[in-house]
């Protein structure tokens, strides 16, 4: 895919998109007008940016407990996604999900997920689908350094590389689950080191830099679509808030969080674009605006949609 200007202001608006609905999600959470916990994904916007920009709606992706950013890079609708915050009736899940359980299959997107490595055989069995449908979809499966010491991590990549299926693997190295640091969690320091043991490609990347992602993301698309078989990303980063909104957070070192801070993938990248001649400062203050209106608009559908109505309590909870 060429990198011309179109795509690279694509990519710094997908990023603003996310980062400014987390920010209002988190004022929201703070002013307990959404219920349920909320993780959100600011900091780690370029990862989903990078990947989804290679994908179109007959692909698939399996999310996390930390899924807005999956979401909304996969072409989720920001009213629909509010109204889940908000548990209304016009939310994904009709309010009954919440944050942790957004779909939208109409555009291949399976799922977020509150069971940690649950994404794991969820994009595993889609990337099955398609080989077997053999329309040329694939299958991106996204992770945490923390789910990538489940079995499901292991067993996944197993078969993935046993059955060659057109799946890629995106572990968003934040070096924490929870408060679990990864240098105390695992012997190795490069995670991409877990998919020589499955005979595929392994590569890490600066998962704050969104030029890094979306290249490397292209080559692992690429070899999915083609019939390669699967691969490993893995994109470290940072997360910017607790592990959920609300949370003391005292484990992380304040220092440590400061240099990451320093390295946001968005005014990183804005700093590139403007440099490179690409766009001008007005340019992408016109472009933050607009997302600003759009998740304000998000935020009044949300808060004017009604409530589920209590004799639908038990419906689309099980299946008929
Ligand atoms: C199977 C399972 N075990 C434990 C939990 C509790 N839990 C929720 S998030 C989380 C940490 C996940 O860390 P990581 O995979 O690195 O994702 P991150 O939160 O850093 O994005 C844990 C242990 C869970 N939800 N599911
Ligand atoms: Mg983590």
């Amino acid at each position: 895919m060429e990198l011309d200007r179109d795509l690279l202001l694509g990519l710094y608006s997908t990023m603003v998109k996310i980062r400014t609905f987390e920010m209002e999600a988190a004022e929201l959470f703070a002013s307990s007008l959404i219920p349920g916990f909320v993780h959100l994904y600011a900091g780690e916007e370029a990862i989903a940016t990078g990947v989804c920009a290679h994908l179109s709606a007959s692909d698939y992706i399996a999310s996390t407990h930390r899924g807005h950013g999956h979401l909304i890079a996969k072409g989720g609708n920001l009213n629909r996604m509010m109204a889940e915050l908000f548990a209304k009736r016009t939310g994904y899940c009709k309010g009954k999900g919440g944050s942790m359980h957004i779909a939208d299959v109409s555009i291949g997107i399976l799922g977020a997920n509150g069971i940690v490595g649950a994404s794991l055989p969820i994009a595993t069995g889609a990337g099955l689908a398609c080989k077997l449908k053999g329309e040329g979809a694939i299958s991106v499966c996204f992770f945490g350094d923390g789910a990538s010491n489940r079995g499901t991590f292991h067993e996944s990549l197993n078969l993935a590389s046993a059955w060659e299926l057109p799946v890629v693997y995106v572990c968003e190295n934040n070096y924490y689950a929870i408060s679990s640091c990864q240098r105390v969690a695992m012997a190795i320091q490069d995670i991409a080191e877990r998919a020589t043991g499955y005979g595929i490609p392994g590569v890490s990347v600066d998962g704050n830099d969104v030029l890094a992602v979306f290249e490397a993301a292209g080559e692992a698309v690429k070899r999915a679509r083609t019939g390669n078989g699967a691969s490993l990303l893995v994109a470290n980063t940072w997360r910017h808030r607790g592990h959920f909104e609300g949370e003391p957070e005292l484990y992380r070192d304040q220092e440590e969080h400061k240099l990451w801070l320093a390295k946001d993938p968005i005014p990183r990248f804005e700093a590139q674009l403007i440099e490179r001649g690409i766009a001008t400062t007005e340019d992408l203050r016109a472009i933050d605006r607009n997302w600003q209106d759009e998740v304000r608009q998000a935020v009044l559908f949300a808060e004017e949609s009604p409530d589920p109505a209590p004799d639908e309590l038990y419906q689309d909870v099980y299946a008929e």
